[in-house]
């Protein structure tokens, strides 16, 4: 079951590039020309979506729902690199673009993005990043847990990070973020009960700012002595291998909202340890250069 479960999440976030890229390149006219130019038609009524397994997919999905000036839009899903690819090729093209962003990412520090205003909260409002165990895990990996507790990093710290590792490898990344920080690792895990060799499983979402906490907090586990083995899959399965047990713990919780209602289905099986990131966030967002501040500033298709 684990075994099948993780197969897939390499089919989700391996989706072809092609579906999204069809979309593109199509003859819009300048944004900014003008003033009379209706943005929403210039964009054809498309959100350009990322990976259909994420949370902020389906917040998406709501949103389309919630609002009349969604009404008749496409939500465009594939990867969340064909994404930045339609975002990138808008932006050099002073094009219009709306795309389904979070902080942290690096898109904030490559870009200038805002976020449309969401009136009707359909992306509800400030995330935590949340570690998340499984039940048990607290009395069989005491050391792991107290340290689990500890660790956390702040927004811009990540965003920093996450557009280093755009020519390092993560792992790389992580490593050199653990060699530089070694104080702060230390008053983590300083009073921590040794691990003594003994093995756990991490799971996280595909995603850099989950890949980058995983290999950091890895590294920082493996130094108080536990083997620890990193596990990508799709936030779906990171709720149900922790439920099931069938892994220890997870930095990769978006709550209260973009993972809510997978939490809400888990969590009589599940423990909150720590809110390692405050301050993340989902929702739409747009080129500065655009001339629109709010979803209802959009336009329903015909
Ligand atoms: N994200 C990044 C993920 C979680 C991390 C916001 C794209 C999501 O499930 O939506």
């Amino acid at each position: 079951m684990w075994k099948s479960l993780r197969k897939n999440v390499g089919i989700v976030s391996f989706l072809s590039v092609s579906l999204l890229m069809s979309g593109c390149g199509s003859d819009s006219e300048q944004a900014s020309s003008g003033g009379e130019t209706n943005v929403s038609e210039e964009v054809e009524h498309t959100i350009v979506g990322i990976e259909p397994g994420a949370g902020a997919t389906v917040a998406t999905e709501e949103a389309v729902e919630t609002y009349d000036s969604l009404n008749g839009w496409e939500h465009e899903t594939a990867s969340t690199a064909a994404m930045l690819t339609s975002l990138g090729d808008a932006i050099k093209a002073e094009e219009p673009v709306v795309v389904v962003g979070w902080s942290p990412h690096y898109m904030f520090a490559k870009w200038d993005l805002k976020y449309l205003e969401d009136p009707e909260g359909a992306y509800g409002g400030s995330e935590q990043i949340t570690t998340l165990a499984r039940t048990g895990f607290k009395e069989e990996y005491p050391g792991a847990y107290q340290i689990l507790e500890k660790i956390g990093w702040d927004i811009s710290t990540l965003e920093e990070l996450m557009l280093k590792a755009q020519e390092t490898p993560i792992e790389e990344v992580a490593q050199t973020w653990v060699d530089e920080n070694q104080d702060k690792v230390d008053e983590w895990i300083a009073e921590a009960p040794e691990g003594e060799g003994k093995s756990m499983e991490l799971v996280m979402t595909p995603w850099d700012s989950e890949r980058l906490t995983g290999n950091m907090t890895k590294r920082v586990l493996e130094q108080k002595g536990y083997e620890v083995t990193l596990t990508p899959v799709d936030p779906a399965i990171v709720f149900e291998a922790l439920a099931q047990g069938d892994a220890d713990a997870t930095l990769a919780a978006w709550l209260p909202k973009t993972h809510g209602s997978f939490y809400e289905e888990h969590k009589d099986n599940l423990v909150k340890v720590n809110e390692a990131i405050t301050g993340a966030k989902i929702g739409l967002a747009v080129p500065e250069y655009m001339d629109i501040e709010s979803i209802e500033d959009l336009e329903p298709a015909e």
